[in-house]
């Protein structure tokens, strides 16, 4: 029997399926993709007029490798920029 996950393993593995949700089998996430993502997974935000403007510089800069596709890696960052934020605001 194996021993029961760890809450960050737990966190790990939900990352993964999360990511691969919206890569599919090209295990990177084109512009659309990442729109796609945005849109599920932020409902709240963005509503403003410069939505789109602000995805596009978001993907921009999420893409380090400049290679227009963001990456496990990539896309890791930004999730962990995220929390980073999250984690902010929760001490003001
Ligand atoms: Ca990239």
């Amino acid at each position: 029997m194996s021993k029961p996950k760890t809450e960050l393993q737990q966190l790990a593995e939900q990352y993964i399926e999360l990511y691969h949700r919206y890569s599919g089998n090209s295990d990177s996430l084109d512009k659309q993709a990442f729109k796609k993502m945005l849109d599920e997974q932020f409902p709240d935000t963005d509503e403003s007029p410069l939505k789109k403007q602000k995805r596009d510089q978001l993907f921009k800069e999420a893409d380090i490798s400049k290679d227009g596709k963001l990456s496990f890696v990539e896309v890791g960052h930004l999730i962990a920029k995220f929390i980073a934020e999250t984690h902010d605001k929760l001490h003001k």
